[in-house]
């Protein structure tokens, strides 16, 4: 199968040392030596690394370096090549544009993973971790994607694949040879004990993915409250820079104001908000409902009230607003004199201003989410939200198959739904995959990768 040869500029574009410009597949060597006269790459050995000029014509466009990989044994495992140039936008277009010229096309976004996928170098899982590990925040999460990219996610499915396979196995045996007497027997000594271990792994894998999802995708926390109680203040203490403003006036945020903090390897996403009343004001009405959206949307609300003042009815009304949401209560101004009438569960006392007990607050949230049984190395975690919405679609048809067994139903209406599952696993790694599904996924990635 001859492929058509792809170049793009791997570097992000943007003054640097050194800018990356790419190319793959069939006429890799034809091409470059149209503009880099130094030497005949194609006789060099693969993995070695060559100085020269690239020209056009007579005109020298750049002093560069040349990467050389010789298929099968590369990214994409067709032939490559990588031109370190200088790294200028204009320069490396300027080659890129050469090579464009000379008979490459431009890749796609994602296009020379996506081959070595296609080129079954990689399956779905580890495509998708090169993209967890650019996109990385913090040690956990790079660590959760080398282990995709390792191929652990493969493992993982793959394992399951084989267990439900053989309890296939034993259907398809069984309705070729019938070694059980009644069907009875075969449902309840082989299928109803292994679906159900099978479903217990499958549950604990689901379990693990919500920490999974945190650690990969760090968590949404909206601070809320009303007007004054030192929303702003807790954001800028958090973040540790003066990122909103902060006045004595109420109604001061308007809109929302974000920011990041990494707490032990957690990432949150903080957003401040419009403290929450009965305003006339126009722009600060739709604060609040943003605001009041922002609620529903979090994964963790930290609701802030003063602790200088009785509690308002407002805030009964919004502590009524956010009970479903995980929640920890912000008593701040504790180094005002306290005036609070009531007791919260999940609190944290603090002076956002004075910036006390701010490490309280954030080793609480550390134990809300990461409890401290977090062990990547001896765990496989889910973060993929595709894996996981598969995997629960996985266990969906385990239990109706379970269900089926607990009703007697004949074997073959049991093994409908088992084999869905066994697809679905597929579906994770990439086996039976739709093309536009993966055409979709690898449009996600960044030109070059
Ligand atoms: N004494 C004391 N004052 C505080 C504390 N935190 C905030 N304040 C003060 O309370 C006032 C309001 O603080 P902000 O952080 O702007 O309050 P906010 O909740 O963001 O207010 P809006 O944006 O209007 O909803 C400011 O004058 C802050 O300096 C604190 O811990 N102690
Ligand atoms: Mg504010």
């Amino acid at each position: 199968m001859k492929k058509d040869t792809i170049a793009a500029i791997s570097t992000a574009l943007g003054q640097g040392a050194i800018s990356i410009v790419r190319m793959s597949g069939d006429d890799v060597f034809s091409i470059i030596k149209k503009i880099y006269k130094t030497k005949d790459l194609s006789a060099v050995p693969s993995h070695t690394i060559h100085y020269g000029k690239i020209t056009d014509g007579s005109t020298t466009i750049d002093e560069v370096l040349i990467s050389v990989f010789r298929s099968p044994k590369t990214f994409t495992t067709e032939d490559m090549i990588e031109i370190n140039c200088h790294g200028g936008p204009f320069v490396a277009n300027k080659i890129l544009s050469l090579l464009l010229t000379h008979g490459a096309r431009l890749a796609e976004n994602g296009e020379f993973t996506e081959r070595a996928f296609m080129h079954g170098r990689i399956d779905l899982t580890q495509a998708e971790s090169v993209m967890d590990i650019i996109e990385a925040r913090s040690d956990n999460a790079l660590h959760l994607a080398n282990k995709g990219l390792d191929g652990k996610i493969y493992e993982l499915i793959t394992s399951l694949r084989d267990t439900l396979l053989n309890i296939i196995a034993n259907i398809e045996v069984n309705i070729d040879y019938p070694e059980y007497d009644d069907v009875e027997t075969l449902t309840d000594t082989i299928l109803k004990p292994r679906i159900e271990s099978l479903l217990s792994d499958i549950s604990a894998i689901l379990h693990q993915a919500n920490v999974g999802k945190v650690i990969k995708e760090g968590v949404k926390t909206a601070i809320i409250g009303r007007p004054n109680v030192g929303k702003s203040s807790l954001l800028n203490a958090l973040l540790k820079e003066d990122k909103a403003i902060v006045t004595e006036i109420q109604g001061t945020t308007r809109d929302t104001v974000e920011g990041e903090i990494n707490i032990g390897g957690l990432i949150l996403k903080l957003i401040d908000t419009a403290g929450i009343r009965d305003s006339e004001d126009l722009i600060e009405k739709i604060g609040i409902d943003k605001a009041k959206q922002l609620i529903e949307e979090a994964e963790l609300i930290l609701y802030v009230i003063n602790n200088n003042e009785p509690l308002q009815d407002e805030d009964q009304k919004l502590l009524a607003l956010t009970e479903h949401k995980k929640r920890i209560v912000i008593i701040n101004k504790i180094d005002l004199q306290g005036k609070l009438n009531q007791r919260f569960e999940n609190s944290v006392q603090l002076s956002a201003l004075k910036k006390t007990n701010i490490e309280a607050l954030e080793n609480k949230i550390e134990d809300m989410f990461l409890k401290g049984d977090i062990n990547i190395d001896q765990n496989t975690y889910l973060s993929n939200a595709r894996h996981i919405a598969l995997m629960r679609q996985v266990k969906q048809h385990l239990e109706d198959a379970k269900q089926s067994a607990i009703d007697s139903q004949p074997v073959d209406i049991i093994e409908i739904d088992l084999k869905t599952a066994w697809e679905l696993l597929g579906e994770i790694i990439g086996i039976s995959e739709q093309h536009t599904l993966i055409d979709e996924l690898f449009s996600k990635f960044c030109l070059g990768k």
